[in-house]
């Protein structure tokens, strides 16, 4: 059994729709706790974290907004994310994809202080790849696996603790990339498992492949599951939709399949914009993926074997 350690991160700065801000306590009201406790889990919940006072960063391209708000959420949201590592596994409730810059800075950070490989999956229907000069929309939720890539153009933020080799990233759902974040990755060995892959292939031979190497290497597995992953007829509740996403059973085929490889040390919950969803469905499905991967099943029953 898990400890599960509830951080509300009410980040809505990286994006121009209000509303992701509510999404700790949509996760809250949608039953999260309850949820992983009904598994038989051990739950903390340490509230909402709050930034610093922002300072005065400024950067070059001028279509940046709310950069120094995000530059201290980066830093209050590395340390509570590295603080609670050594005591369970982070469960971060969003809150846009922005926190994700200070959240898999302080896994990698915590990684690195333990001298294992860091590994990530994004779940996601964008790379999120653009740098703080690339960026076109200035929205900053777009750009934290550049920053966790190590990128320069990140020059007002905190230096990324330990950068994570592409080859550790593997990225799922895939189905909206800008051109400049497609020059920026196509040099990187990243695996993006676009949309194209999972209709050819599914879900379960890419996972599998991926998560065969976390093991080898003996690594720490954050996955960033931001809500446009999920096709918009089933989780409306975003504010950047792309249509053909993941469907209610591949998603619910992922976090089983997570569950089962044991491997899975920190979860962030993204983009969940409460006031753009339809009596709290999206907040539910959100709910409901968390208790997949934490170990919900209908029957008990022998699976291929990790090792
Ligand atoms: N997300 N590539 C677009 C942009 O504005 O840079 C979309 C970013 C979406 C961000 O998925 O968290
Ligand atoms: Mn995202
Ligand atoms: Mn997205
Ligand atoms: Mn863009």
């Amino acid at each position: 059994m898990t400890h599960c350690i509830l951080i509300g991160a009410p980040v809505d700065e990286g994006q121009r729709r209000p509303g992701c801000l509510m999404g700790p306590a949509a996760y809250r009201t949608a039953g999260l706790a309850a949820t992983l406790t009904a598994l038989g889990h051990s739950v903390e919940d340490r509230g909402d974290v709050t930034p610093a006072p922002p300072g005065t960063e400024r950067c070059a391209n001028p279509a940046v907004h709310h950069l120094p708000e995000t530059i201290a959420w980066t830093r209050a949201l590395t340390e509570a994310t590295r603080a609670a590592l050594p005591h369970g596994m982070p469960i971060i409730m969003g809150g846009d994809h922005s926190l994700a810059l200070g959240t898999v800075a302080g896994v990698a950070a915590h990684a690195q202080a333990q001298g294992r490989a860091q590994f990530v999956i994004w779940l996601d229907a964008h790379s999120d790849f653009h740098t703080v000069a690339s960026t076109t929309s200035g929205n900053l939720h777009g750009t934290p696996m550049a920053y966790a890539s190590g990128l320069p153009g990140f020059d007002p933020f905190p230096p990324f603790p330990a950068p994570i080799p592409g080859e550790n990233i593997c990225m799922f759902g895939i189905r909206s990339v800008d051109p400049a974040e497609l020059a920026l990755m196509q040099p990187t060995e990243i695996t993006v498992n676009d949309m194209r892959v999972l209709d050819e292939q599914g879900i379960v031979a890419p996972l599998r492949a991926f998560l065969d190497r976390v093991r080898a290497a003996d690594g720490l597995l954050h996955v960033s599951l931001d809500v446009d992953f999920l096709d918009p007829s089933i989780a409306p509740a975003v504010g950047t939709t792309v249509p053909g996403g993941a469907t209610f059973r591949e998603a619910h085929l992922v976090m089983e399949l997570l569950h089962e490889s044991n491997l899975v040390t920190s979860l962030d919950l993204v983009e969940l914009n409460p006031f753009l969803d339809e009596r709290g469905r999206t907040a539910k499905l959100m709910v409901d993926l968390v208790g997949s991967l934490m170990g919900r099943k209908v029957f008990d029953r022998p699976t291929r074997s990790y090792g």
